[in-house]
């Protein structure tokens, strides 16, 4: 895969040369470049920003460093398929793990970073006559700038590049991977300043565990991220499943989960 950031702070994308993103890229499974954009202007003093039309607080990103930045970049590389243009933005499409698959999926991705009060719209539109733009948010909260935005975007996805994570076990088993939140772990010792580990884990019974590890998705999930069960899908849950939902307040009515009218708030996940 080939990734192309372009940012005013190159500096700030220093991490993806880093553990993870590094190896893959020393492996030969990343072709990662970060580009300045102000080594895309051509002015004496590298303008990138200047002052909305219409009026208004602080500046907006010039179109033509941009074009210039793109262009480059789209000509150095591969000619096949559009590369998908992400543009971080609080006004995005949320990106989420299922996302990232789709993502991983892409020969090349071009990340351009914005700051100020953002890009000049028409770099948008004439983008999209190049590029499958895709402006995407981590969620409803204003950062300075899109580089932390692609941070999180960019780990994210190159971890799910076939040999990136070490066992691939690992992906499947992890925290959304089947629209749950994640089963809570422990290691040793069995007990820690008074506290014990759940004794299920400690039985040896495989089933049980896994049951139990089950349940503990459904409540955690159920208490923080009830959103996540609306699209879950309950055709294939066993009569214990069935009696979890509904010890949460939750009905199973085809093949999709229902909240009950009139039932306490879970709180303890
Ligand atoms: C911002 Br300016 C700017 C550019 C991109 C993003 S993504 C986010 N949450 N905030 C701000």
């Amino acid at each position: 895969m080939q990734i192309d950031v372009v940012s005013i702070f190159p500096e700030y994308l220093a991490p993806l040369e880093l553990s993870l993103i590094g190896k893959a890229r020393q492996d030969g499974l990343l072709d990662l470049k970060v580009h300045d954009l102000r080594e895309f202007t051509t002015d004496r003093h590298r303008t990138v920003d200047d002052t909305p039309y219409g009026g208004g607080a602080g500046m907006v990103m010039k179109a033509e460093p941009w074009a210039q930045a793109l262009s480059s970049i789209a000509e150095a590389g591969h000619a096949g398929e559009k590369p998908v243009l992400i543009v971080p933005s609080p006004a995005g499409e949320r990106f989420n793990q299922a996302l990232a698959h789709e993502l991983a999926e892409e020969e090349q991705l071009i990340f351009a970073c914005g700051r100020y009060e953002g890009i000049d719209e028409r770099v948008i539109e004439w983008a999209a006559e190049h590029f499958t733009v895709r402006p995407m948010s981590l969620g409803d909260y204003v950062l300075n700038g899109g580089e932390v935005a692609v941070l999180a975007m960019v780990e994210a996805i190159v971890r799910l590049l076939p040999g990136v994570v070490g066992n691939p076990e690992s992906l499947v088993e992890e925290s959304h991977a089947d629209g749950l939140l994640e089963y809570p772990v422990y290691t040793k010792p069995s007990t820690w300043r008074d506290r014990e580990v759940p004794p299920i884990l400690l039985s040896g019974n495989h089933g049980k565990i896994a049951q139990w590890r089950r349940h503990e998705q459904y409540r955690r999930t159920a208490a923080r991220r009830p959103d996540l069960l609306d699209g879950f899908d309950a055709t294939k849950l066993t009569r214990a499943d069935r009696t979890e939902f509904s010890d949460l307040g939750y009905d199973v009515v085809d093949g999709r989960l229902h909240r009950r009218p009139d039932m306490p708030v879970n709180d303890q996940g």
